[in-house]
């Protein structure tokens, strides 16, 4: 079976949920323009009017429909997660979890369920950019046979805050300022930061959050964690701690920051360009679903508590075990439909999965329905397509604001006599919902448990966890976020309280800010590490990337089209960009198509560069500067680099010239030096081809940053 007709195979889950959106997809096309009570109109483009130069007329019900529809057009955006782009696709479990969980979609690998993700940033409004610093989420709806499952999470594994009373006002102090609404989608300003410095329990966040993974390179590079701790109970009711976590298949990766604050301008729909056009090319994004689990008994056993959401569990102590795969194959048709009218909740789970008292989680139970209430206009909104599930839904919930169902019968309480106490409720052996019977005793108050109050040690962890690179980052991101906060006593209250993670990190925070380094060097004593959380030991792979190559009238056919070629073996995409748009032609002629002029393209929307040789077109980008700035934007923000003959003179025109291009004199060897791949006189592209195929899927070169983040040969 092909993945279409799997799609349409009515026994498949995957395929049910498609015809399900189906049914309310139209498309429009060789139809009559009607009202919406279906009347057929005659002219869209004048109103009525009392003569033609006369005034409108009330009458005219087109107009007054037209309008009044269009005036009622946009809903509240999320007050946090404004920002997003879906897509759907499928989940398979690889074994069954019987053993774990009983939740039907985790016991056998034959069953595709359908899923819709929705990927989005956290602060800034609907219309801000894509490349922002910020948390992504990363949220998951399974329409599974025994009801919808939503995995609400975050490409963070930790939070700002331990209880969810806090979240309206870290989200208040991070949103724009109320009196200016100023900044759009930046923690840059006075506000966060006197948050953060008056809750310490913020620091290891701020960890992550000044960290790379903040920047993704893409939504199909970022890592997933649902962050609070949830349990698994399998069919004997035994019961154990669970994390969730995505892993991407291409590995996690990110911009740099002055390549993401540059994309915001030149193209603030990076990532869900990047989404919508992988999968329209059938580079369908994949991750992997991984558990950590925790016996009941073992709760107490670590140095940290496993219900403090501001804390992960370090994989080098508790394993993630990858249990299934995510296919996401399937563009959404209508974006409002769908990516903004799904309504997701952390609440939403099946039989087999259950809470824990995480404080955070607690509170998030609450927030999504209220929430969604507003933004989606009343109590129904479970019935719009991409929220329904595939499971049947029975109940005695009736009318409100949008109902869709026409529910038949004169009975609507339970229970009932009249209709044989139907709906009824069904038992644990009928897969009823049984909460987990956990034993609680405590008395009512307001207090955090002394378990949450190491606000540090984890952060100590992360930070030794980074490498040189990551750590360098992480530093220049405390210097843009907190050299923007105009309050001095803030500043150096921020010095002050990342002391407590590391006396280095403060010394270094402080010499970028303006303020006095700590008085002395602080720290936590943690020596460990968790290697699992450096982006550096994270998948390398050049499937999917994006080169731009650089060429001009008299261009060396023969490299260009060998490399070309041999990336797209790869599986890289290459760009031919030139001054303008149409043909360009090579020494000997042969012509080529432009796919991006300098106009309309930029070093920053690439993942990798290359120049093949040709004296003419190499001559000719030495006038332009567009090409220069290509190369100088690739170079800084250590992207690979390719380049052949000639093409490695425009290199040395640029300011790549303290490289050592010396050593590619030598005839025909291939040199690698800081991810710049070069070969003079090649007998075969070859060797050529593979190196800068292992460069690229490096990704970044972050040898070529100095200690001062400058950029060195
Ligand atoms: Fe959310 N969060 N959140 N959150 N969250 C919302 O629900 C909330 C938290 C997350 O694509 C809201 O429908 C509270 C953690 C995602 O539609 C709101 C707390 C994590 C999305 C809400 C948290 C998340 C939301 C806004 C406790 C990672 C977007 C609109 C402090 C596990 C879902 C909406 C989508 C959205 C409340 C913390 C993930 C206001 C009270 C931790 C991915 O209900």
């Amino acid at each position: 079976m092909n993945d279409e007709q799997k799609q349409n195979d009515p026994m498949n889950l995957n395929g049910k949920k498609y015809q399900q959106l189906e049914s309310f997809r139209v498309d429009h096309n060789n139809t009559k323009l009607t009202t919406n009570q279906g009347v057929r109109v005659s002219d869209t483009d004048d109103s009525l009017k009392a003569g033609d130069r006369g005034p409108t007329l009330m009458e005219d019900f087109h107009f007054r429909e037209k309008m009044t529809h269009f005036d009622h057009e946009r809903i509240p955006e999320r007050v946090v997660h404004a920002r997003g782009f879906g897509a759907h696709g499928y989940f398979q479990v690889y074994e069954s979890m019987t053993e774990f969980t009983k939740a039907k979609f985790l016991q056998d690998p034959s069953v595709q369920t359908p899923v819709f993700v929705r990927f989005s940033t956290v602060v800034g409004s609907r219309g801000s950019a894509d490349t922002v610093r910020d948390v992504r989420g990363f949220a998951t709806k399974f329409y599974t046979e025994d009801g919808n499952y939503d995995l609400v999470a975050n490409n963070i594994p930790i939070f700002f805050i331990q209880d969810a009373i806090k979240f309206p006002d870290v989200v208040h102090a991070i949103k724009p300022e109320p009196h200016n609404e100023i900044p759009q989608a930046s923690a840059a300003h006075d506000t966060f930061w006197d948050f953060v410095v008056s809750n310490t329990e913020t620091a290891h966040m701020i960890m992550w959050l000044l960290s790379d993974r903040a920047i993704p390179r893409s939504f199909r590079m970022m890592e997933g964690f649902g962050v609070n701790t949830f349990r698994f109970v399998n069919d004997q009711g035994k019961a154990r701690f669970v994390k969730f976590h995505w892993k991407p298949k291409l590995g996690v990766h990110s911009l740099v920051w002055d390549e993401a604050q540059k994309l915001a301008g030149k193209d603030p729909d990076f990532h869900r360009k990047d989404l919508w056009e992988a999968i329209n090319m059938g580079e369908y994004p994949e991750f992997e679903l991984g558990v950590q689990m925790i016996d009941e008994e073992d709760e107490f056993m670590f140095d940290f508590d496993i219900l403090d959401p501001t804390k992960f569990w370090p994989e080098e102590i508790v394993p993630v075990k990858i249990i299934g795969k995510m296919t996401l194959n399937r563009n959404q048709d209508n974006f409002f439909a769908e990516t903004e009218q799904a309504a997701f909740h952390p609440g939403h789970v099946v039989p087999g999965i259950d809470f824990s008292n995480d404080p955070l989680l607690q509170g998030r139970l609450f927030s999504y329905t209220d929430t969604q209430l507003l933004r989606l206009g009343g109590p129904n909104f479970h019935e719009i397509p991409i929220n329904r599930p595939i499971a049947p839904v029975n109940n005695n919930q009736r009318d409100g604001f949008h109902r869709m169902t026409i529910d038949k019968g004169q009975v609507s309480y339970s229970p009932n006599t009249l209709r044989g106490n139907s709906p009824q409720p069904a038992s644990d052996k009928e897969n009823g919902y049984v909460h987990y019977a956990e034993k609680v005793e405590g008395q009512k108050i307001r207090k955090r448990s002394e378990s949450f109050h190491d606000h540090y040690r984890q952060a100590t962890l992360f930070w030794n966890s980074m490498s040189n690179a990551e750590k360098r980052h992480i530093i220049k991101a405390f210097h843009f976020e907190v050299g923007n906060v105009k309050d001095k006593t803030i500043k150096q209250q921020v010095v002050e309280m990342f002391n407590n993670v590391d006396g280095f990190l403060a010394a270094e925070i402080s010499k970028g800010i303006g303020v006095m380094p700590p008085a002395n060097p602080g720290g936590t004593g943690v020596t460990e590490s968790s290697p699992a959380v450096s982006q550096d030991n994270t998948i390398k792979d050049a499937r999917t990337r994006k080169v731009a190559v650089l060429a001009d009238h008299g261009f060396t056919f023969d490299e260009l089209m060998q490399v070309k070629t041999a990336l797209e073996g790869a599986g890289v995409h290459v760009d031919i960009i030139s001054r303008t748009l149409g043909i360009i032609a090579s020494v000997e002629g042969q012509q080529i198509e432009v796919n991006k002029s300098y106009s309309i393209s930029s070093s920053i929307m690439y993942d990798a560069l290359f120049i093949p040789g040709g004296q003419q077109s190499i001559n000719n980008m030495m006038m332009h500067k567009e090409a220069k700035d290509f190369i100088n934007d690739a170079f800084a923000h250590a992207k690979p680099i390719g380049a052949i003959n000639e093409g490695i003179d425009l290199l040395t025109n640029a300011e790549v010239k303290n490289i050592n291009l010396a050593l590619t004199e030598s005839k025909g060897e291939v040199t690698t030096h800081l991810g710049v791949v070069t070969v003079r006189n090649p007998s075969d592209f070859e060797a050529f081809n593979n190196e800068f195929i292992v460069a690229i899927a490096e990704h970044r070169h972050w040898l070529r940053e100095n200690q001062d983040g400058k950029m060195t040969g």
